[in-house]
């Protein structure tokens, strides 16, 4: 509930299949999500729900540096997957867990039985929901590059649906051909909502060197940037499925968020945002989709969800 100055209320709770959010604000994969105590410290910030990193089976460092680096309109990275692998992340999850918000345990592998004895362990772990990672747009063997196939993504979903008996989310990448296509293959298979959307495939040069800046040379594009290519992506799902959709790329105001809701997502994740503004952003979110809904005749989130879509 957020209650304004003039003593009215307006419901900014939301529901994405079995999960219930106190607001529809997310931690994105990526950031602050590999250990209890960051978890911990967006759940201050205000988060409605934590994902964590994606976690693999096997310890990773990840890319050697530079794996970062800001651009003018956004972030460019190329971690490369670092994560403690999924033996050791049992504590961490146990920490998260304390916050009392929902908890969505991010996972990645080269397929589906890697998937899914990451979705078994995350799910006696206690976490409240599983994220599948295929879209990860710079990792050799994971992510995108499973992600782009329809049959892989079909197969992937049903293999982790077989297995646990929590909500499972898929996040997809843009840089396919088409991601309604997609986002039907998941929906076949029995999942039950999806996130839209990871990092873009880019790169950076750097022209005293004449070479490209990150060790891996190609990484994600995040951040303002990216925002309208995230709308259409999950406007173009929610015109071809019934899942319910996270939505995620260059949140950074109420205003971006509600952008997204009208787009068809019933919830957003912020990481970037939570890179320029620091954990504080949730807070910030919520309050500016608050005094939107009050100053427009809105009630709840769910009276917003994909409203841009219905002409
Ligand atoms: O770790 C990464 O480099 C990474 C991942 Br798993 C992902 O899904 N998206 C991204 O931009 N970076």
């Amino acid at each position: 509930m957020y209650i304004t100055s003039f003593d009215r209320m307006v419901n900014i709770s939301t529901t994405i299949s079995d999960l219930k959010l106190k607001n529809p604000t997310m931690l994105a994969a990526g950031i602050l999500g590999e250990t209890g105590d960051s978890l911990f410290k967006v759940a201050k910030g205000g988060a409605g729900a934590l994902v964590t990193k994606s976690i693999g089976l096997e310890p990773r460092e990840g890319h050697p540096n530079p794996t970062f680096m800001e651009t003018e309109h956004g972030i460019l990275n190329a971690m490369g997957l670092p994560n403690p692998g999924i033996e050791s992340y049992e504590e961490e999850v146990k920490m998260a867990l304390k916050t009392g918000i929902p908890v969505i345990g991010s996972i990645f592998g080269g397929d589906a039985k890697e998937f899914k004895m990451l979705a078994k362990k995350m799910e006696n772990y206690g976490v409240n929901a599983i994220e599948l990672n295929l879209s990860c747009p710079h990792a050799k063997g994971y992510g995108a590059e499973l992600g782009h196939d329809k049959k892989k993504v079909e197969e992937i979903t049903r293999a982790v649906k077989n297995t646990v008996n929590i909500p499972i989310f898929v996040k997809l990448s843009p840089d396919v051909s088409s991601i309604a296509d997609i986002a039907k293959a998941v929906e076949n298979a029995g999942g039950d909502g999806i996130v839209a959307i990871n990092t873009l495939k880019a790169i950076a040069i750097n022209a005293e060197l004449a070479m490209p800046i990150l060790s891996n040379v190609v990484g994600g594009y995040s951040g303002p940037a990216i925002k309208p290519i995230g709308l259409r992506c999950v406007y173009e799902i929610k015109g071809a499925t019934n899942l319910p959709i996270i939505g995620v790329g260059g949140i950074l105001s109420g205003m971006d968020a509600v952008e997204y809701i009208m787009a068809g997502a019933n919830a957003v994740q912020i990481g970037s945002g939570v890179y320029y503004r620091g954990e504080g952003i949730f807070k910030e979110i919520c309050q500016q989709i608050g005094e939107f809904m009050e100053q427009n005749g809105y009630k709840n989130i769910q009276e917003m969800v994909g409203i841009a879509g219905k002409r």
